[in-house]
């Protein structure tokens, strides 16, 4: 999990994470949260919550990079530190992953989603990038930017990924559905705990001009 600034949130996300079930499927876990340089109490608290903390420069995609560098399981988890993803449905995404042989997982936040836990702006600027995504990419997916991803960790042999930023979501998603065995999964999504670190029209026109250069350099 990346974080920057989640003490609001990120004891609960990591208390969320349904670590009964996953040893109940013989599973051996690690929880690794990639600080961006928080200035408050989010690294102790993570530590004290049971998280290996490690640090990396700011950025979404840069910490995400950090950690699957750092991570040892042979599949990697994702989520926002911000108690919106339902950490619940993992164990049943791995089942997923393993049973019909998938390489990877996205979510598709939308399905189960109430309106009221995504602000109307967001949910439209979703909408829009999952649009140019699949004009630009031909892919049926539903949400290109959600942020819980559940994948075999040997498939980054074969991406390359380049994004520092909020990018790194959808170029992720762009690699795995072109040369791996991909699935989008419906899922909910909360409303995040604490304050949005999201630059909703910054971000938004970021990630579109990235989708337009992820194109021309496919
Ligand atoms: N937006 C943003 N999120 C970051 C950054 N660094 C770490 N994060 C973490 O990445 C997650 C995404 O941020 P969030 O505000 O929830 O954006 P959203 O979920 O895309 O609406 C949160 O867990 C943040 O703490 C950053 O530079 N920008
Ligand atoms: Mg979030």
């Amino acid at each position: 999990m990346p974080s920057l600034n989640e003490e609001e949130s990120i004891v609960r996300t990591i208390e969320s994470i349904p670590s009964g079930r996953l040893r109940d499927m013989g599973l051996d876990f690690e929880i690794v949260v990639v600080d961006g340089g928080s200035c408050d109490r989010t690294a102790d608290l993570a530590r004290s919550a049971g998280a290996e903390v490690i640090n990396s420069g700011r950025g979404y995609g840069l910490q995400y990079r950090t950690g699957f560098d750092y991570a040892r399981g042979e599949i990697i988890a994702t989520a926002d530190s911000d108690y919106s993803y339902p950490m619940e449905q993992i164990p049943e995404l791995i089942g997923i992953l393993l049973n019909e042989d998938l390489d990877f997982i996205s979510t598709n936040r939308f399905t189960f989603m109430k309106k009221d836990s995504m602000a109307r702006m967001n949910r439209f600027g979703n909408r829009v990038l999952t649009f140019f995504t699949n004009i630009l990419f031909g892919y049926g997916l539903k949400d290109s930017q959600s942020g819980m991803w559940v994948f075999r960790k040997s498939i980054l042999e074969g991406m390359k990924l380049t994004g520092n930023g909020m990018s790194l979501s959808q170029e992720i998603k762009i690699q795995a559905f072109q040369n791996f065995r991909a699935k989008e999964i419906g899922s909910d999504y909360r409303k995040r705990v604490g304050k949005v670190k999201l630059r909703k029209f910054a971000d938004g026109f970021d990630n579109l001009v990235s989708l337009f250069r992820l194109r021309l350099n496919r």
